[in-house]
């Protein structure tokens, strides 16, 4: 991973993209205000930034986020387009007929299951967040770390550890936050903004969806699905539902908990996490993916259909 430089790529590029995945998550969002903030700050350049929805409430105090866009001209031809924490090209919505036509395209991942669709790929599959791959490139090659680039960081970090609690949460990882502290992070702030700040309906919606939770096989698995009619009277937002499954898997007896989302009438997006096992191959099968004990995917199915589909596959399994 060190032998790879993509330094003389931004050097030489004057229109850069930086795109972030499709439902975007903190290790998205900041890896991507951070390598925004760093570039503008060692190259004086300032990059796009593609967000495939509307930003989520929780990322809403994410350092340079506000720069980030909806829309792009289709017909714009970017000299550099660097993708950050996107598992899959098409986990990049719009963007990727951006990123087909640039110039040059760098992937910069952690997920085992990426295919390495860049022409340059940075990928630590062992990496806890893809702003730990940032943060590990820019200490490397002398890259000055401001503190709104150490607090974009943090947020991937913190998040993409579920809080510094998952599996993948190491000694490196808390090393880095630690460093990132001393940079400037005011960590309890952070933490309040993204963990402890939602709204009423946010928290009564998910009180609901939990309540409604199914179970089967002696209560190792579990799982939500929630129609769009589910969401009226809500005034709901691109991460609704997050962390609705993880509080599923927090159940002693579930092994593997999904939530099965509706999209429209033939297609349905799936998260699924577990203690045991791997997800990631489950996902793969629909063509998706992630990490061993996250993962997700689109079914082209109805819910219903689609969560029959995950427990036909995992029912023998657990
Ligand atoms: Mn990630």
């Amino acid at each position: 991973m060190s032998s790879i430089n993509i330094d003389d790529n931004i050097k030489r590029a004057s229109k850069i993209l930086i795109t972030s995945h499709i439902n975007p998550d903190g290790d998205t969002l900041g890896s991507m205000c951070a390598l925004y903030g760093a570039i503008l700050e060692r190259y004086k350049k300032h990059a796009d930034m593609f967000i495939a929805s509307k930003l989520p409430y929780t990322y809403r105090d994410l350092p340079f986020v506000c720069n980030a866009k909806q829309n792009y001209d289709k017909s714009l031809v970017y000299d550099l387009v660097i993708s950050v924490d996107v598992a899959a090209k098409d986990r990049m919505g719009d963007a990727v007929e951006l990123f087909d036509k640039a110039h040059t395209k760098i992937n910069i991942d952690h997920h085992k299951t990426n295919p390495k669709y860049g022409n340059i790929n940075i990928i630590d599959s062992s990496a806890s967040s893809a702003g730990l791959i940032l943060y590990k490139y820019f200490k490397e090659n002398n890259w000055t770390i401001t503190e709104q680039i150490a607090e974009c960081l943090y947020v991937s970090i913190l998040t993409d550890t579920g809080g510094f609690k998952y599996e993948n949460t190491t000694a490196e990882t808390l090393k880095t936050a630690g460093e990132l502290i001393e940079l400037g992070v005011n960590p309890n702030k952070v933490y309040k903004s993204v963990y402890e700040t939602k709204t009423k309906d946010n928290v009564m919606f998910q009180a609901k969806a939990v309540s409604g939770a199914k179970f089967c096989n002696d209560d190792k698995i579990a799982y939500i699905t929630i129609f769009k009619k589910d969401l009226e009277g809500y005034a709901s937002t691109e991460d609704f539902t997050e962390g609705l499954v993880e509080k599923l898997r927090t159940i002693d007896s579930v092994d593997v908990a999904f939530l099965v989302k509706e999209i429209d009438a033939k297609s349905s997006k799936i998260s699924m996490r577990s203690k045991h096992l791997d997800v990631a191959e489950i996902c793969a099968q629909f063509s998706g993916g992630g990490h061993t004990y996250a993962a997700g995917c689109v079914i082209k199915s109805s819910v219903n259909t689609a969560a029959k589909k995950i427990l036909n596959l995992i029912n023998s399994r657990v």
